[in-house]
């Protein structure tokens, strides 16, 4: 049966003296669950580790979109739509987003994450040339005036190709390369990073009744088969970031899961992206109903992917998530 292996980082200054780094970054780690589906846990040493699963677990991942993948990073969310679920219709005209690029930027965004459609649960597809015509100036003007990496989110290819031209440097794809075929191809031509999504359905039902066996592991199996795919297509693998997937698809119960054992991701051998900014859940578990109101949850939830070796925080609050990173790096690590 196949074992998922799930290192366990430390924190602090006090580290076992066999602690080897996570992912090249911020963190060591001596200890490893080893994780079967239907069986209990197991905690082992390092030492024991499949030699390919060390080097995945250690290896310090390659910069992405030239940002240094050893410490944790914030992108930016800024969604030029009408309807997104939290900052929906406050960004749509050119002059409100490069401002909130700007605002973001200077807060301590290292990369801004620009979408013109909708995936919340019940969105509808958007028309390519809208798509398009939404995000193109933005990301025009972004990476003319500021000097932060835009990525763009979309799953179509014609929308990837126009954003690529106004100056994108990375693909996000929240269907995990899955709904336009021709977006794998347009990436690995234009030689960019990717970012591999897993999510159950599509945004229009996939909070109907998700299922799975075990989502840590169908989503570790998803992600492997992707990062097969597009390595088929021409994309190098130290340009695939991963990203579970939080609220696509998925239940209170099925975000809280994969949050817990994130670190197992980094068995891939990929940098591991967080996007679980604002999401319905944190509302579920705490009365937060209007998605403004859940920075504070936000921000724990990038806390703990900071200290599980979450190399990108996708996020609305940058200002604050910054601010709380780095009293957690000041007192984990010690004041630089
Ligand atoms: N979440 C959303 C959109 N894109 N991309 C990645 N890689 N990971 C995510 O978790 C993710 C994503 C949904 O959030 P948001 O952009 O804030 O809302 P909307 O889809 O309504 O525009």
């Amino acid at each position: 049966m196949k074992t998922y292996y799930r290192p366990m980082p430390r924190l602090g200054p006090h580290v076992p003296k066999d602690a080897v780094p996570l992912a090249g970054g911020w963190l060591r780690f001596s200890d490893v669950a080893a994780l079967r589906r239907g069986q209990a846990p197991e905690v082992i040493s390092v030492r024991d580790l499949p030699t390919e699963i060390l080097d995945h677990l250690t290896a310090p991942r390659a910069p992405i979109a030239g940002c240094d993948m050893g410490r944790p990073h914030l992108m930016g969310i800024l969604n030029v739509t009408p309807d997104s679920f939290s900052d929906g219709g406050r960004f749509l005209s050119p002059d409100a987003a490069i401002e909130q690029a700007r605002a973001m930027t200077e807060a301590g965004a290292t990369f801004v994450d620009v979408g013109g459609e909708s995936t919340r649960p019940g969105a509808q597809t958007v028309p390519v040339d809208e798509e398009i015509r939404r995000v193109e100036t933005p990301i025009r003007s972004i990476t003319t005036e500021l000097r932060v990496p835009v990525s763009i989110d979309t799953r179509k290819a014609a929308v990837a190709e126009k954003a690529l031209d106004a100056g994108a440097v990375l693909v996000n794809d929240v269907s995990g390369f899955t709904y336009d075929a021709a977006l794998a191809a347009v990436s690995a031509d234009r030689k960019v990073p990717v970012c591999v999504m897993h999510a159950q359905g599509d945004p229009q039902t996939m909070q109907a009744a998700p299922r799975y066996d075990d989502v840590r592991f169908d989503v570790y199996d998803f992600l492997e088969t992707r990062i097969a795919a597009l390595t088929k297509a021409g994309i190098a693998r130290d340009q695939i970031v991963v990203d579970p997937g939080i609220g696509f698809g998925k239940t209170k119960e099925h975000n809280l899961a994969l949050l817990r054992d994130i670190a197992v991701f980094h068995a891939l051998g990929c940098p591991i992206l967080l996007g679980a900014s604002r999401k319905k859940f944190i509302g579920t578990l705490t009365g937060a109903d209007v998605a403004d109101t859940r920075m504070p949850g936000s921000v724990a939830v990038a806390l703990h992917g900071a200290a599980q070796g979450v190399q990108i925080l996708r996020v609305h609050d940058v200002l604050e998530t910054r601010q709380a990173l780095t009293l957690w790096d000041a007192v984990e690590f010690g004041d630089p």
